[in-house]
């Protein structure tokens, strides 16, 4: 039997993707990440110590672009992934872990939480300086991981990736971004994001009906 000749692959672009500058046009997000123990251990994990029933609270508008600081809480690396859009990492910076837990559960109470989280600013409690991302993680993203004793600050913007300019209150997608039933966010360790580590969230179109 004859062999098929090998397929020689076109050789790469030397540009693969082009990175535009962004710049954070809209709100900044402080969400923890926290370990629920029961009497036997360990019980489930929670997106800012919310179930994934309670009430969605992260609502972007489209086209803006928010910070999100992941401030992990637990013992362990999370990778979180958000749908529909894809991001860039900023920063992680190690802060005061136990610190900032109790100053938390004090103003929060233990979750899970059945009333919208306060939030605690995490910029008093930041040690040392933002570690740059690494070359491997300096493109869009749409997973990161979050590791443990580290603030890690993401930036989204609501718009799609091939787009280099963009508006707040401007869609650009070629759907309506705001309609039902919305997006989610999560841990993609599977126990975790099953356990209640995923949470809903809604982009604002004002221009259109949803
Ligand atoms: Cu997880």
């Amino acid at each position: 039997m004859q062999s098929k000749p090998a397929v020689i692959p076109p050789p790469l672009p030397k540009i693969l993707n082009t990175l535009y500058p962004l710049k954070r046009d809209s709100k900044k997000r402080t969400l923890t990440l926290y370990l629920v123990l029961g009497p036997t251990g360990p019980l489930e994990f929670l997106l800012d110590g919310q179930k994934w029933h309670m009430p969605t609270s992260e609502l972007p508008l489209v086209g803006s672009t928010e910070d999100w600081q992941i401030i992990n809480l637990t013992g362990g690396a999370h990778p979180i992934h958000i749908h529909l859009i894809q991001f860039r990492l900023i920063s992680r910076q190690a802060f005061l872990v136990n610190r900032y837990t109790t100053d938390w559960l004090t103003l929060n109470g233990e979750p899970p939480l059945e009333h919208p989280t306060k939030v605690l600013p995490v910029e008093p409690y930041l040690l040392d300086g933002p570690i740059n991302p690494p070359a491997h993680e300096n493109g869009w993203k749409d997973t990161i991981q979050a590791y443990p004793g580290q603030v890690t600050t993401i930036r989204i913007r609501f718009a799609p990736q091939d787009e280099v300019v963009s508006i707040p209150g401007i869609n650009q997608f070629p759907f309506n971004p705001a309609a039902e039933p919305g997006y989610v966010w999560h841990c993609h360790i599977l126990d975790h994001e099953d356990n209640d580590m995923m949470r809903p969230y809604k982009v604002r179109n004002p221009r259109e009906d949803c």
